[in-house]
This record gives structure tokens, sequence and C-alpha cells, in this order.
């Protein structure tokens, strides 16, 4: 049956079960998944393959978020986190845990039922948040030859804590050195700064970044891949049909080329 590490072994059955009737956990919405959050502690008096257990959560939606597995090592279960946890969205979860015996003996039936259940309380604790772009990374195009100030696009961050701060965007100065691109602090509008030539580079990285603004040191940063859109803005020219000079005197694996700068010179 389920039971606390504090209940001593002789303890009415009624005693061990109401002592353990509730797990409680409190773990923070940035822990990864994957991460052991905590033990539930199972007690069978049995040996070998007669106290082995096996824990399943009978509630659904946390049997998603949370696994029990048993402690190879010994009979607790090992509470973990499967999924991202989000304190916004969602601040604890009650569930039940089941725990039996894999190995039941048709003869002992009768004392059974050889499970017992018990609920466990997850709290989600608030972490501040870093900030969270809409896109990540952002791909944006902008025509060839436009004025400075033609627009290019609009990044968008937002705080998703609950006490959301404004955000204050940026682009790294070092991903724009040239200044080819300029960013509104407050709504995150890029435009150009200078005259694009997609002949000369039809694709530019920036980073931009997003601070809160009540607390600077929570900054997020992102990708902005710039495409320059082509404009017709070359006329063709046919090229040119090259016309070795041979002279009459050139020598076999001689170039002709430096036959001819010889001659004229
Ligand atoms: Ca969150
Ligand atoms: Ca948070
Ligand atoms: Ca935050
Ligand atoms: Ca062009």
């Amino acid at each position: 049956m389920l039971q606390d590490g504090g209940v001593r072994p002789g303890q009415h059955r009624e005693e061990q079960k109401a002592a353990a009737a509730l797990y409680q956990f409190t773990v923070l919405e940035d822990t990864a998944p994957g991460s052991v959050i905590g033990r539930l502690r199972a007690h069978d008096p049995d040996i070998g393959e007669n106290a082995v257990m096996s824990y399943s959560i009978l509630d659904g939606d946390a049997g998603d978020t949370f696994s029990v597995m048993s402690d190879p090592a010994g009979q607790d279960g090992i509470l973990r986190i499967e999924k991202p946890l989000d304190f916004e969205s969602r601040r604890s979860f009650t569930f039940r845990v089941e725990v039996m015996n894999t190995v039941i003996d048709p003869q002992y039936i009768r004392r059974g039922p050889f499970k017992d259940i018990t609920t466990v309380r997850v709290t989600v604790g608030d972490v501040n948040e870093t900030p969270l772009f809409s896109q990540n990374p952002y791909t944006l195009s902008v025509l060839e030859n436009q004025p400075p100030g033609t627009l290019v696009g609009v990044v968008q961050a937002r705080d998703p804590d609950l006490q959301s701060s404004s955000i204050s965007y940026a682009i790294e100065t070092v991903s724009n050195p040239e200044e080819l691109f300029t960013i509104n602090a407050d709504d995150g509008t890029l435009r150009t700064n200078v005259v694009l030539d997609r002949e000369i580079k039809k694709e530019h990285g920036i980073t931009v970044t997003a601070r809160e603004t009540d607390s600077p040191s929570q900054v997020s940063q992102v990708g902005v891949m710039i495409q320059v859109l082509d404009l017709n803005d070359n006329p063709p020219t046919l090229a040119e049909i090259y016309k070795p000079h041979v002279c009459d005197n050139a020598q076999a694996g001689q170039s002709s080329l430096v036959m001819y700068k010889e001659q004229k010179s």
C-alpha cells in the first residue's frame, strides 16, 4: 500500500492509507521535461516478484503531463514531468495514482485488492520568463532600389508572464554593421536605411532583441532573414566572344594572350 516515509510498520492499514492520502509537490514552470519531481513511497512486506509494483496515473490529462515509474532499485514510484509546464495557463494538477502488484497469486486473491490509490497534487511555481517572439526565425522581404525608410516588416514579442511588461526592440549592432536597417523600439517595425541592390547582396541576416522594459535583464533574440527582391534594373548585354590573337611565331605551349601583350609592348 502507499504510505509516506513517516509511517511505522505495524500501524493500522487505515492509518497508513490516511497518511498517504495526499502527496504534494511544487515545481517551477521552467523545469525541463524528463526531470524527477518527487517520489511516491509504497510499502509491500513481500519480497522479490511478489513485491514488484506498477504505478499508473488514473486521470488522463495529468497522465499526459506526468509519469510515475517504479524505481527498479526499490518500491518507490518516481514522479516525472513529461511535458513543459506553464504557470500562466495552469497552476496546479491533482490526480490519482494507483499502485498494484504485478504478480498476484490466485491463492491469496481474497486478501486483496493488491493495489492502493493515492492522490498527488503538483503546484506549478511562477518563473519570470523572457519575451516570446511571434515567429522564430522571421523571413521578410523587400524590393531592391527602394528609398531609405521603406517598410520591410514587423517583428513582435510579448512577455508571457501575468504581470506582463512592455517590450523594447533593437537590432544587434554586430548583425547590422553598415546600418542597412532600422527598427522602431516600441512597435518592432523594420525599415531599410539605405537603397538595397539585389545584385550586390540578395539576403541580409540580422538579429533582433526584445527586452522587457520593467526588467531589462529579461531579453530574447530572434534571427531575421531579409530577402531583397529583384527588379529588372539591368539591361541585357551579349557576352563578348573572345577572339584569341595568334601570332605567327607562337610556340607550342605559350599563351596567345601573353604573346599579344608582348607584341604590343
Ligand atoms: Ca509561463
Ligand atoms: Ca511565468
Ligand atoms: Ca517576463
Ligand atoms: Ca535587379
